[in-house]
């Protein structure tokens, strides 16, 4: 190579190299990463059913959360354990929980404060804080600004807020190919890494604890049966507090209450809108 063929080389490389400086300076770098978040549904309530119990009434039901949203719900521990009181309940072992938003590629690009991960000694597993609350009220949920997620006319029965733990459990997508799009991604009920997959839900069958609410005496009419997810907004669904997202947590159904003779029973006459699996199974058992 002669000495200004070796020069030339040396300005191309210097180009090159400028045009590199160039191009960060200008923001021609990698863009931003984008974060894909979660949009947890509720589906309508289902398999409403009364149970008699020591002279107690229930009303049972099954309930389950679906990830509707673009990205995965994922939600890893603090590492420190800790005791902790929830709604009133004391817990022997508590961590931090902290919800991970993942872009594309898997890389964590967000992080937002979840509330507390615990131990849970009767299912002897870890469950995260107020996953959904249930109600039953008297006020119409369907009437023009009649009712919101906080307030819908008499309350009749509030349950505590639900705790669990997230696991990819039943697959809402329709083909294999799908399936295989959007596989599963969490396994355990462990207190350092729980989730919810994009197309995967949890469900809960009425008979676990805690899929019920005291209906005792409750006169024959109609009631309306509330669930709503996330109700100290843990999970951010959505890049502001009013994207589509954080709005869509609220899910009712509405029924009859009979009774003969001392026996109550239960007929679902209706239910909040709802689009493909969110729509399950409603109805009576
Ligand atoms: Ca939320
Ligand atoms: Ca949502
Ligand atoms: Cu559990």
């Amino acid at each position: 190579m002669t000495a200004r063929r070796f020069a030339l080389v040396l300005a191309a490389a210097a180009v090159v190299a400028a045009g590199v400086v160039l191009g960060s300076a200008l923001g021609g770098n990698p863009p931003a990463p984008v974060p894909l978040y979660p949009n947890v549904v509720e589906e309508v309530p289902s398999h409403l059913q009364i149970q008699n119990d020591h002279q107690k009434e229930w009303l049972r039901f099954s309930t389950t959360h679906i990830n509707f949203g673009p990205g995965n719900l994922q939600i890893r521990g603090g590492g420190q354990i800790a005791p902790c009181t929830i709604d009133g309940v004391h817990y022997d072992q508590c961590t931090v929980a902290t919800q991970e938003i993942l872009d594309s590629a898997g890389n964590v690009v967000l992080t937002h404060p979840a509330g507390v991960a615990f131990f849970h000694p009767e299912h002897n597993h870890w469950h995260q804080s107020a996953v959904a609350a249930f109600k039953i009220t008297t006020g119409d949920p369907a009437s023009p600004g009649g009712c919101s997620q906080t307030a819908c006319g008499t309350e009749i029965a509030t349950g505590v807020k639900i705790t669990f733990c997230f696991v990819d459990v039943v697959f809402t997508g329709v083909t294999g190919s799908e399936k295989k799009a959007l596989p599963r991604n969490y396994f355990e009920c462990n207190g350092d890494f729980q989730g919810l997959a994009v197309g995967w839900a949890d469900e809960y069958h009425q008979s676990t604890p805690l899929q019920e609410l005291e209906v005792t005496g409750l006169p024959e009419g109609d009631y309306y049966l509330t669930h709503e997810a996330d109700p100290e907004n843990h999970w951010l669904e959505g890049p502001a507090a009013n994207s589509p997202g954080e709005r869509d947590n609220f899910t009712w159904v509405k029924f009859h209450l009979s009774r003969k003779g001392a026996n109550p029973a239960v007929t679902v006459i209706d239910h909040s809108a709802c689009t493909g699996a969110q729509c399950g199974h409603s109805g009576n058992p």
